[in-house]
């Protein structure tokens, strides 16, 4: 198989959640994956919210663009909401894949009902939208918030990280699911640990997505172009939007 090279997208702009959730995408991808982990300079430091996530999808259109003038071959939106997904889609030609849709593909593998844990309530809404979108409404028992910010998750003192656990546990004895799915990319490091402790698999949406990244790629399956997900029609786009679209489409 030829080596293959992607990039990881953090819609935030914050430098400690791209470099967590790079090492736990490089660890996953061994040799076999060169990846880019790149996040905006410019925009929110978290994505909490709606607000938040139409902010964060200038900069991930900006990202796909310029990662596939790099060489890059595929994407992943390192952020639970899945911000821009669609599209995203429609201006890269490699495949981009969000990891609540990967973590939720993936726990349906394994197990019939999962449950979420997530960081705000406030992202429990944004979590329940996607899994109606997504058709997995009735495999997930329930979606829990810590009740603390995402970037707590970077701030050294271990708290958010001792919520998600317990969060976990209490899922585990209380949801009767099979399956346990961790609703921020700044949790990629706690699955191993987790799944390890409580002999059940919890999951990571950075680590599910770049396996199925890998996977398309070895397929040599591209972001289709047949229909809605075509690159987007040249209406003279203008301001920073132009950087977002491919060199042929811009004027
Ligand atoms: C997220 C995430 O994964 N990254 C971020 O900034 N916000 N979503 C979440 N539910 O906490």
């Amino acid at each position: 198989m030829p080596r293959h090279r992607i990039q990881l997208i953090n819609p935030n702009t914050s430098q400690a959640m791209t470099e967590t959730m790079a090492i736990t995408a490089r660890k996953i991808a061994g040799s076999r994956l060169d990846i880019d982990a790149v996040c905006p300079d410019e925009g929110v430091p978290s994505i909490e919210g709606h607000f938040d996530e139409a902010v964060a999808t200038l900069g991930i259109l900006q990202q796909i663009r310029a990662g596939e003038d790099r060489g890059v071959q595929g994407h992943i939106i390192a952020c639970f909401g899945d911000p821009g997904l669609l599209a995203a889609r429609e201006v890269a030609t490699g495949p981009v894949l969000g990891i609540a849709e990967a973590a939720m593909h993936v726990a349906s593998l394994v197990a019939t009902r999962f449950s979420i844990v997530t960081t705000l309530p406030r992202t429990v809404i944004i979590a329940r939208h996607l899994l109606h979108r997504y058709g997995f409404h009735d495999h997930c028992a329930a979606v829990h918030a810590i009740d603390l910010p995402v970037l707590s998750l970077e701030d050294g003192s271990g708290m958010a990280q001792q919520k998600v656990r317990e969060y976990c546990l209490r899922a585990k004895e209380q949801d009767n699911v099979g399956a346990i799915i961790l609703g921020c990319g700044g949790m990629a490091d706690l699955a191993t640990q987790l799944s390890d402790e409580l002999q059940m698999p919890i999951i990571d949406g950075v680590s599910a997505a770049v396996t199925l990244l890998e996977s398309l790629l070895n397929l040599g399956i591209t972001t289709s172009k047949w229909g809605d997900l075509d690159f987007p029609r040249n209406k003279g786009i203008s301001g920073p939007y132009a950087a977002c679209l491919p060199s042929s489409l811009t004027p």
